[in-house]
């Protein structure tokens, strides 16, 4: 579609958007009359005087105060995992399952997929959505589905060998376990016939997608979702692999300066807000990701029209404030990844020492590291810890560990291990 195509498109289902929230969701009803604003819009740059949408808004509604539909309308719920409080549900109409899974077909096809293909859908089943949005998109597209759901890392080394799979679905985390684990095994991953992975829901560096391209012997597709706006298949690389293109024909992109709120220009970081243009279940206004992106411009190789998001470097919500310098943990990696190589795995672990808070880096190191050689392990951290100091503009401690002890995650890692609250 052409960018005038595109626009007067979403300016339409903007208009049917905002009717729909005024009259069935008595939050918007309220807000939109506070600020004195009618249900309507004449451009898409109106939409700036909107009031957001945030988590806690979702959350006072649990579980079900901002659908705005009747349940009898509604054939599905998600939810979000819940770690960082009260979990918020989302609820889906069938109209809106149909959507997702032509989005999620959408992204397999920007992945190089066809009806020819085999898909391994090893995110995780359930509440979480990236199991079944993976299923139902690898389903409308005509692939063959395998429902493996995560877990049980031998046997999805099997049955990728055993069924052909092409395309892997599931978090980069478990995908470089589930490449260690086949070479335990004595199969080369690289030797199996697959292609292609669609990998996301957390954030991932480039040098943690060239590591695993290079393990698996595929071609590592970032797609980015969250369940309040879908789930996966909001915004999706192409095989030029230069930046997500948001399917802006059902979400509108903002960009927003994280301290004033207001739209930074394209090329700018700043948060990332979507507007849902056609969900029925759960319309959002303005919903603030806390993610973290900038608009690249250009036209892409590829020729979709849809605009692009840089890969996210991380959120608003889990920068880390070291010795007053922000650092986001993707930073961490990059750094680790370019001297150490690939499938390094590392936490970031935070203790009080006094009143201050303490950060030290854990990083596992691989098996070709002499663990009883000193000397060769502490020049190592030393450069470790230098080179992070010297892109990072901070002082971290660097621990080396040995391989296998830091803990393996079948869904989203966890990075950073916060203990300040544990006392030392
Ligand atoms: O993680 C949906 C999803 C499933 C996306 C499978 C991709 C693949 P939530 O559990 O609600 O939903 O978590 C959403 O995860 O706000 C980001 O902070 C992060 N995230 C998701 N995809 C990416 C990505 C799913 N490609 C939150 N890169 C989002 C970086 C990502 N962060």
């Amino acid at each position: 579609m052409s960018r005038p195509e595109l626009e007067a498109l979403q300016l339409e289902r903007l208009n049917g958007l905002l009717g729909r929230v005024y009259e069935h969701v008595p939050l918007y009803k309220n807000r939109f009359d506070e600020a004195g604003l009618a249900p309507h819009v004449n451009a898409l740059e109106d939409l700036a005087a909107f009031p957001f949408t945030v988590k806690n808004d979702m959350r006072a509604a649990y579980p079900y105060g901002m659908f705005a539909v009747p349940l009898r309308d509604i054939v599905r719920v998600h939810s979000s995992s819940g770690t960082t409080g009260q979990v918020t549900v989302v609820g889906y109409t069938r109209a809106d399952l149909e959507m997702w899974s032509d989005l999620m077909a959408r992204t397999l096809v920007c992945a190089g997929a066809t009806p020819d293909d085999v898909v391994q859908v090893a995110y995780g089943y359930g509440l979480f959505t990236g199991g079944l949005g993976a299923h139902y998109g690898s389903e409308r597209l005509g692939c063959v589905t395998i429902p493996i759901s995560g877990g049980n890392t031998r046997r999805q080394v099997q049955v990728m060998k055993d069924y052909g799979t092409t395309i892997l679905a599931c978090t980069p985390s478990y995908a470089t376990l589930i490449g260690e684990t086949a070479l335990e095994m004595g199969i080369d991953p690289r030797e199996l016939p697959l292609k292609a992975g669609i990998f996301g829901a957390e954030p991932w560096s480039n040098s943690m997608r060239d590591q695993i391209e290079e393990l698996l012997g595929i071609k590592a597709i970032d797609i980015y979702g969250l369940s309040e706006v879908m789930g996966p298949g909001v915004a999706s690389e192409c095989q030029c692999q230069c930046g997500l293109h948001v399917n802006e024909d059902h979400f509108l992109v903002e960009i927003l300066d994280p301290e004033t709120l207001t739209p930074v220009p394209d090329g700018t970081k700043g948060e990332v807000v979507f507007t849902t243009l056609t969900k029925q279940g759960i319309p959002l206004v303005r919903y603030r990701t806390r993610d973290l992106s900038r608009i690249l411009t250009g036209e892409c190789a590829c020729g979709r029209t849809f605009r692009r998001l840089e890969r996210f470097t991380g959120r608003t919500d889990d920068m880390l404030i070291i010795h007053g310098v922000n650092v986001f943990p993707s930073q961490i990696e990059q750094v680790l990844m370019g001297i150490l190589g690939g499938g390094r795995l590392y936490q970031v672990v935070l203790t009080k020492r006094g009143a201050m808070d303490h950060v030290e880096v854990h990083v596992e190191v691989g098996p070709e590291v002499p663990f009883d050689e000193v000397r060769v392990l502490e020049a190592l951290r030393a450069r470790v810890a230098a080179e992070i100091a010297s892109a990072l503009a901070v002082n971290m401690s660097v621990k080396l560990v040995e391989p296998k002890s830091i803990q393996r995650f079948e869904g989203k890692a966890q990075r950073v291990v916060d203990k300040r609250g544990e006392g030392e």
